[in-house]
């Protein structure tokens, strides 16, 4: 570790004295320019700022032992060590994640490329994030793509997002412009205002707390460029809501989406990776999007239908959009030349009014009934809550979704999505999981990855009992399989991601028996231990408790 960082320091050293030369043969030579002029001001940037300053060049910033309370205090307020974002300059110092094959593309010169409107939208941001973001956007970003940057306020209730905003930003080299909702409106309305004003020809939008690394715009405006369907994101990167470290994803994914309707990140597809043909800078089909970073031409975002009006607060609007551009004949992307950072944090620091369920069921409804088909009655098995949400008047997407002729949602999953939960083609059945003898069924209990496997009294509701056995042999719960290791001696059946590499995920049920064997260990699922709650592996033995019934459950 010390070692690492000992080698990271003299790069650094050696990359600043280069960067210094570089700077006095730039100045030499171009000494008033305003796209070069974005590059030179990166590199005095980084000449002028102390590099052990916290948190330079993406490092961790470390709180002293006497800070702690303060940090946990300030923790609350954004859901993120605030406290640290507070300690690092607002003009920080990224490094350049890119792989090799990047830095060496080249785009079309600037003046070329399409101009891009930033939008930024946020309820109670912090300062340091939100101000952060801004200097990383105007550092990092050719001026003449950069048209300028729409603050748009969802009805935030801190002072400093007044007055002392709309000074700052009256301050900077670019034009920043911050305008409020009246009320409390969530991301699509917020964002929609802010499209509704932007003068630029393509709409990028942000999350609050990002910080774009260098190189990250030229490679989004120009896959748009050469066409206006593609809806492009870039890499997002990982700040750490404890210690606001950038790091790099390690391996590329793809976005995708559980039977919950919750977006998730899952391993390329073998087919995208043949596409590519190891090739890691070509650009990534995703079958959908995280949703708070992407490019979108605007006349293409207008044509194709903005976003659900009818969807509040937060959630859903994402795979909303991301079916609709597959659906009705665009393309959805990421571009593994663009990095930008983002700051995942565990929870919401915001209020959802009305209520998180509500708000969330609300708008998964919407996308459930104008987009899913027939197979919006997964997310109804899943989550049987969601049945009584009032969802709205959904006539005007129905038609619009009509009026663009867009294909079914298992065209969507066929051809876009094969990997997906949803298609019925990777599984033998799903089914209620009961054992003989107790009278129990698998459960999931809402519990997320590495979690133990659980057993509770059947309710029949389907829900977190619902059961799936794959075409590949693995018994699972969404994209959760069951999972039993060699390290824990084969004891703990535990709740994995599914890996679809067969191995400890591999399990096979013996009609006449009625055993559920753990194939790699030769064991037989057996009921809990008295006074637990966890299934256990044992010696197969045909006893009772070893005995399991399946019990169909129709997911349309
Ligand atoms: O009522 C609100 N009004 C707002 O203006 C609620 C939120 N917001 C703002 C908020 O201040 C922030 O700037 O909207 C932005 C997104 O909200 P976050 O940061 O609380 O959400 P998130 O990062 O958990 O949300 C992800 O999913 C959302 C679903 O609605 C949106 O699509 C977010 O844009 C999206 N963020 C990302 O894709 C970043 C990468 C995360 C991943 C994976
Ligand atoms: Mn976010």
């Amino acid at each position: 570790m010390r070692n690492k960082r000992f080698m990271y320091g003299k790069v650094i050293l050696a990359t600043s004295m280069i960067w210094f030369m570089f700077d006095v043969l730039l100045l030499l030579y171009y000494t008033d320019d305003g796209n070069r002029g974005s590059i030179t001001q990166e590199h005095t940037q980084s000449r002028r700022v102390d590099l052990k300053g916290p948190g330079e060049m993406g490092q961790p910033v470390i709180i002293p032992p006497e800070e702690e309370e303060l940090k946990k205090e300030m923790f609350k307020i954004n859901q993120f060590n605030l406290l640290a974002s507070n300690k690092i300059s607002v003009n920080r110092t990224l490094p350049d994640v890119r792989i090799d094959g990047c830095k060496k593309k080249i785009y079309p010169p600037s003046q070329k490329l399409p101009t891009t409107s930033i939008i930024i939208v946020f309820h109670n941001e912090a300062w340091s994030t939100l101000i952060r973001n801004i200097h990383s956007i105007i550092n990092r970003s050719p001026r003449e793509i950069l048209e300028e940057i729409i603050l748009v306020d969802d009805a935030s209730e801190r002072d400093f997002l007044g007055k002392q905003l709309d000074d700052y930003v009256r301050g900077l080299s670019v034009r920043v412009r911050v305008v409020r909702m009246a009320e409390r409106s969530g991301i699509v309305g917020a964002r929609l205002r802010g499209a509704a004003i932007s003068t630029g020809e393509v709409l990028t939008f942000l999350d609050a707390h990002c910080e774009c690394t260098k190189g990250w715009l030229e490679p989004l405006i120009a896959r748009i460029a050469e066409d206006r369907t593609r809806v492009v994101s870039p890499v997002i990167d990982s700040i750490s809501d404890e210690t606001f470290e950038y790091n790099s994803v390690p391996e590329l994914g793809c976005g995708g989406f559980n039977w919950r309707l919750n977006f998730r990140w899952y391993p390329m597809s073998k087919r995208e990776k043949k596409r590519r043909k190891g090739d890691a800078t070509i650009p990534i089909n995703t079958p959908t999007m995280a949703g708070g970073l992407f490019s979108i031409h605007k006349e293409y975002f207008y044509r194709i239908g903005t976003y659900d009006e009818g969807m509040d607060i937060w959630g859903g609007e994402n795979l909303e959009m991301s079916f609709r551009i597959w659906m009705c004949g665009g393309t959805l992307e990421i571009v593994p030349c663009s990095h930008v950072g983002h700051v995942f944090r565990g929870k919401s620091p915001y209020t959802f009014p009305g209520g998180v369920a509500t708000v969330v069921h609300n708008n998964n409804r919407r996308l459930a009934e104008v987009w899913m088909d027939e197979y919006k009655s997964f997310y109804y098995k899943t989550v049987p809550n969601a049945r009584n949400a009032e969802y709205g008047d959904i006539e005007d997407r129905k038609q619009l979704r009509e009026k663009l002729q867009c294909n079914s949602f298992r065209w969507y999953l066929e051809n876009i999505f094969p990997d997906s939960q949803f298609l019925l083609d990777n599984y033998f059945r799903f089914c209620e999981v009961r054992n003989m003898e107790t009278k129990q069924c698998l459960d999931n209990m809402g519990q997320k990855e590495k979690s133990k496997a659980a057993l509770s009294r059947c309710h029949g509701q389907g829900g977190h009992q619902i059961y799936a056995w794959s075409k590949l042999n693995e018994l699972k719960h969404d994209d959760l399989c069951l999972d039993a290791s060699a390290p824990s001696g084969f004891k703990d059946v535990e709740q994995s991601r599914c890996n679809s590499h067969g191995g400890t995920q591999e399990w096979r049920y013996n009609e006449e028996l009625k055993s559920i064997m753990h194939v790699v260990s030769g064991l037989c699922l057996d009921k809990a231990d008295a006074d637990s709650t966890t299934p256990t592996l044992h010696q197969c033995d045909n006893r009772l408790s070893q005995k399991w019934e399946l019990v169909e459950i129709s997911m349309f």
